[in-house]
């Protein structure tokens, strides 16, 4: 039986809901058939409940067994690493894999989420706006040209990209007719829906709960 664990939050407001990382986590899940359970800590308390999992008192993190993790970046290579349809055998597609997760979340997230923060508090900088537009620009010419980012099918780097290019305030930044067409065929993979559903359902039952 898999141990495999994914702590989140019990409960976020409205806003986030369905854009917490666990959903990545759960999603890699979902779409491998690696069998998982989800616990929570407390959102009220998360800056300094979970310090001893995550050093920066975020979600999520990952068990499995005697391996603990955090950053949703490697806990999906690591779930990867448990599946030939995440991450493909082939050395040549397994290293182009690695290389598309690592620009979905270091050259794409590492300017969206910035930029997506400062245009949210009212303080868009021209600088990385246009160094967004630079990027999700090459983003469009690749997706012209192709509907996977690996060997022709679905692997984890589409995963982790189509989750990062899902932000709505990213999703309509700029007509970017291919990337959107590429963001919706992900988002409607069964395995996407279960892992979204599931982590609304969650946040829902957390209502309740914050309620009573
Ligand atoms: N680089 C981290 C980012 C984690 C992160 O931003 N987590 C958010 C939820 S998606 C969080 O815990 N926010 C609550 C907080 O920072 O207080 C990862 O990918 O795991």
């Amino acid at each position: 039986m898999s141990e495999l664990t994914i702590w989140t939050l019990d409960w976020v407001p409205k806003g986030p809901r369905g854009f917490v990382r666990d959903l990545r986590l759960r999603w890699a899940c979902e779409e491998a058939g690696l069998a998982y359970t989800v616990k929570t800590v407390p959102f009220d308390d998360r800056a300094t409940n979970h310090l001893d999992r995550q050093a920066f008192g975020q979600v999520p993190y990952l068990d499995d067994g005697a391996v603990k993790m955090f950053e949703s970046g490697a806990a999906l290579l690591y779930l990867a690493g448990k599946s030939e349809m995440l991450m493909p055998s082939d050395p040549v597609e397994a290293a182009e894999t690695l290389q598309w997760t690592i620009a979905a979340l270091n050259s794409i997230e590492m300017v969206s989420v910035p930029w997506w923060f400062l245009d949210m508090t009212g303080n868009e900088n021209k600088y990385l706006t246009g160094w967004l537009h630079q990027r999700l620009d090459h983003l469009e010419r690749i997706f012209g040209e192709r509907q996977w980012l690996v060997g022709g099918r679905f692997t984890l780097a589409d995963l982790i990209m189509a989750d990062v290019l899902r932000i709505p305030a990213v999703r309509s930044f700029g007509e970017r007719p291919a990337t959107e067409a590429y963001v919706v065929r992900m988002t409607a993979r069964p395995a996407f829906k279960k892992a979204h559903a599931d982590q609304m359902a969650l946040f829902e039952a957390g209502d309740a709960k914050r309620a009573g």
